[in-house]
């Protein structure tokens, strides 16, 4: 039997079938939004936009998507095999819908597609992703209200954030009030998704729904903060918005709840079983922290991720990280460096491409990593603040800031970029303490050097595991592996998660000597913008 695992990311969608019992991959298949859907119009999966602050997709785009996922998989044979079904998808995106989405989730015509079925009753046509910063007004007016309630960290694990949706609803909502009246669900993308396969108005988990700034922190009994709710509530209200918030936003469950089977829909047009088990769908990050099996990961994607287990749910003094649920009763940190592989894509353009319209192929990737240089560390290594976007961690305003060395040069700013990077990642790294190996997933563990820096400056091995950008898909399947076989979550991770034994960097001992002075001048160059 096979256990299926879907990603919606920012820029694509990844699907990983497991033989569940084997832990084998099955299958692996992928597309991107820009090229799938060139209608939209997306850049790298995200709306063209005039103001860089407003960062948006297309639900009906993610719509598209899900049915084009689902024939590929049929495509390829694998829905009739599928016993369990989970998706995750990129954090504190929300989608707007009505009050007649439930029945039209629940009877979907296989002769129709879900664009044409579903679209109908959205209530916002494009919808904020988590790289959009337009909401830091209504982030600071959240913060304040819940202040004399013993503060927002205190009351959902996390100070508020601009990416998360209170704020963006806020903002929304009291900007197109006529919208807000008309939407019954405010979902998270994971738990749309989900709703859709499901056929039902699926809960959003603790992976997904911590992640909003109106979770409260019981662990043990997932539910909304009230205080949240009424802050929220009542700003919505001051902006001649109707009560009724809370409904809007359904239900929150444990992580991998099982939530339904599968919709007729998917059984009759793509062929997957009706049998098969839809668990609640979650966030990238915690489905990433499972599929590389639980340890401490540095995910380097277009942002870079540093995330580890927590066993006691712990709010960031300096709010340098986020808390989310993960599995059942556990919870983990995560802190989101939003300038991540971007900068990277941007330098390769300029340095190596040099204006080229091709996309850069093996051997432009060849010559970055050429000018990039070797592991060696020295004392006069070139240093740069790599903010192409406003940056999160830590809060920072866009631009590259060089350390006294010219933009016209190539070998300088690839070395720095590196270099500072990695450093970035272990100063702002104080949730992830202790000597665990780290796990490095996501597209940019490719890059050798990241990795062979990021083993020295945190004195740990590191490692990637086989197929290491698909670790979240792979998170997901593993879930469905452990449901249909019973098993705990390190069986079913022994099973399936493989550590690829050419990836494993240790720190050189050369390297050692030249850490703390390098982190020194890095946080000097930071401390003075
Ligand atoms: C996490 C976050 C990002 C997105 C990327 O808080 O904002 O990692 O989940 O998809």
């Amino acid at each position: 039997m096979l256990s299926l695992g879907i990603e919606f990311s920012t820029q694509s969608v990844k699907m990983l079938a497991l033989d569940a019992a084997t832990g084998e991959v099955a299958h692996a298949g992928a597309f991107e939004y820009d090229a799938a859907f060139p209608g939209y119009c997306t850049l790298r999966g995200v709306l063209p936009s005039e103001d860089p602050e407003v960062r948006h997709t297309s639900p009906r785009m993610m719509l598209e998507a899900l049915d084009r996922a689902f024939s590929l998989l049929a495509g390829a044979g694998i829905t009739k095999h599928v016993g369990a079904v989970k998706v995750d998808a990129m954090q504190h995106c929300t989608v707007y819908a009505g009050p007649d989405f439930g029945r039209a989730a629940g009877a979907l015509d296989p002769r129709s597609t879900l664009l044409e079925q579903a679209g109908p009753c959205l209530t916002r046509d494009t919808i904020p992703i988590w790289e959009d910063r337009s909401t830091a007004a209504e982030a600071r007016i959240l913060t304040r209200a819940l202040e004399a309630a013993g503060g927002i960290e205190a009351l959902t694990g996390n100070r508020a954030e601009p990416r998360f949706p209170a704020a963006q609803i806020m903002k929304w909502a009291s900007e197109s009030p006529d919208e807000y009246a008309r939407t019954a669900h405010i979902f998270l993308l994971s738990s749309f998704i989900t709703s859709l396969l499901a056929g039902i108005i699926a809960p959003v988990d603790t992976g997904d729904g911590w992640g909003t700034n109106l979770n409260s922190m019981d662990i043990g009994g997932p539910g909304w903060s009230g205080p949240a709710l009424a802050a929220v509530g009542g700003y919505l209200a001051g902006k001649g918005c109707a009560a009724g918030f809370a409904a809007k936003l359904g239900a929150i469950t444990h992580y991998d709840e099982p939530v339904g089977m599968v919709s007729r829909y998917f059984a009759d047009k793509y062929g997957v079983s009706p049998n098969a088990v839809v668990l609640a769908g979650t966030g990238d990050n915690p489905a990433t922290l499972l599929g590389c099996g639980g340890a401490v990961v540095v995910s380097l994607g277009s942002s870079y991720t540093v995330n580890g287990v927590m066993d006691a749910p712990r709010p960031s003094a300096s709010g340098e990280y986020n808390v989310f649920g993960y599995t059942k009763g556990r919870a983990m940190a995560l802190s989101v460096i939003t300038n991540g592989t971007r900068v990277h894509d941007r330098f390769m353009q300029e340095y190596v491409m040099k204006g080229r319209a091709a996309s850069p192929g093996a051997a432009e990737w060849q010559e970055y990593a050429r000018l990039a240089g070797g592991p060696a560390l020295s004392a006069d290594e070139p240093l740069l603040l790599p903010y192409l976007l406003d940056e999160s961690v830590p809060p920072m305003r866009r631009g590259i800031v060089r350390e006294g060395f010219s933009p016209a040069d190539p070998r300088m700013n690839i070395r720095a970029l590196h270099v500072s990077q990695a450093l970035s990642i272990r100063l702002h790294a104080e949730h992830i303490r202790g000597s665990a190996p780290i796990c490095v997933a996501g597209g940019g563990s490719r890059n050798m050097l990241m990795k062979q820096l990021l083993a020295d400056l945190f004195g740990r091995e590191v490692y990637s595991i086989e197929d290491a950008a698909s670790a979240a898909p792979l998170g997901c399947a593993l879930s469905g592996a452990r449901y249909l076989y019973d098993l705990s979550y390190q069986e079913a991770a022994g099973r399936a998660v493989r550590r690829d034994a050419s990836s494993v960097c240790r720190p050189l001992p050369d390297n050692a000597g030249r850490v703390g002075a390098l982190l020194q001048r890095y946080k000097k160059l930071e401390s003075e913008q």
